[in-house]
């Protein structure tokens, strides 16, 4: 590839000319707008140990009260994007949250998509457009785009779950925004009641469900068993994994972020081929290490770890009895979506 042309090697008046008009030449900085091979990533591969930051979270629920934080949030940020920024990878936002018993956050929603993986404690509910979703350890709620939703706490000891949120993507296109207040909503759903079983659906007067998002709350007792059931029903299976879908469609159950839940075997190494996503690894139960090119990370229970896009990553599970499950969010549906999507093998 050619060597470009410098700013520098501009006469200062004709850059001020063009500075006075807003114009601004392309080739100094086309290298840096389109490197050749593979896009340059801001987002560094970064682990958060869970029992470094929970009594730092426990700390911020003595310091601050609901009514001065509407969601006590410890952010995990990234410091390949600068940590002000408050992004995990350049799509993905996660938080982690506390609420105390007796603690409510109030109702509201916003455009971006958020959904919630139950770290710990018991208790707590997220109502979402009516509906009470209860949280327990590894289950994932949903609170899509413009659904209202709050959260309360009726039990007696802390409740954590961390925040996966499409917030960086929608505030980069100038689209975030947050509404208060709400609507009563009277009849209450159990949506996790209703799809309960896979391969059927509820029908009633042959009528199929037609909400985009039919189910918000995935029981992590229900994704525990389907990877467990899978591991049976195939021992040569490449990978145990399970997709959280929209069981009406089949497809992702978010427009921008994906979810899965993937169970390594007691001793399995898992090679990922390099994916053009960017994504991040929550453990829920065991151990593993999530390798890439430059680091190593030894995820325990409740840790947290996100990688690039374009990057290869060696999953293991150095037990050789109990299995290890980790949950996984990805930009994959939104790069599948503008077409974007590679895999590198
Ligand atoms: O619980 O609604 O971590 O609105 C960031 C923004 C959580 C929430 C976050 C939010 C929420």
């Amino acid at each position: 590839m050619h060597e470009l042309g410098r700013l520098e090697d501009l006469p200062e008046d004709y850059r001020s000319a063009l500075t006075e008009l807003n114009l601004v030449p392309l080739w100094p900085s086309l290298r840096s707008v389109l490197p050749p091979g593979k896009p340059a990533v801001r987002t560094k591969p970064t682990c958060w140990p869970y029992q470094t930051l929970r009594p730092l979270l426990l700390k911020a629920g003595e310091l601050t009260p609901m009514e001065k934080a509407e969601r006590r949030v410890l952010v995990l940020a990234n410091p390949g994007h600068g940590l002000e920024k408050m992004q995990a990878s350049s799509t993905i936002y996660l938080g982690m949250q506390l609420l105390l018993p007796g603690e409510t956050a109030p109702n509201h929603r916003h455009t971006p998509n958020a959904v919630r993986m139950i770290v710990e404690g018991g208790g707590a509910y997220t109502t979402v457009n009516g509906e009470k979703c209860p949280m327990e350890r590894g289950d994932l709620i949903l609170t899509p785009t413009g659904m209202w939703h709050e959260h309360g706490h009726d039990g007696s000891e802390p409740v954590v779950w961390l925040d996966v949120l499409d917030l960086p993507l929608v505030y980069y296109m100038e689209a975030s925004y947050v509404m208060e207040g709400g609507p009563e909503f009277g009849h209450s759903d159990d949506s996790s009641g209703a799809y309960r079983r896979g391969g059927v659906a509820p029908s009633p007067m042959f009528e199929r469900n037609k909400s985009a998002f039919p189910l918000l709350r995935y029981p992590w007792a229900e994704v525990r068993a389907a990877l467990q059931a899978l591991a049976a029903s195939d021992a040569a299976i490449e990978s145990v994994q399970v997709s959280y879908i929209n069981p009406e469609t089949g497809d992702d159950c978010q427009k921008i972020l994906g979810y899965s839940a993937l169970m390594l075997r007691p001793g399995e190494r898992l090679q990922l081929s390099a994916r053009s996503s960017s994504c991040v690894f929550h453990q829920i139960e065991g151990g593993a290490s999530v390798s890439v090119d430059n680091a190593e990370f030894r995820l325990g229970e409740a840790d947290t770890c996100c990688i690039p896009g374009y990057t290869a990553v060696v999953l293991e599970n150095h037990s050789s009895t109990e299995p290890a499950y980790l949950f996984i969010a990805d930009d994959a549906p939104f790069q599948k979506k503008l077409g974007m999507y590679e895999v590198r093998k």
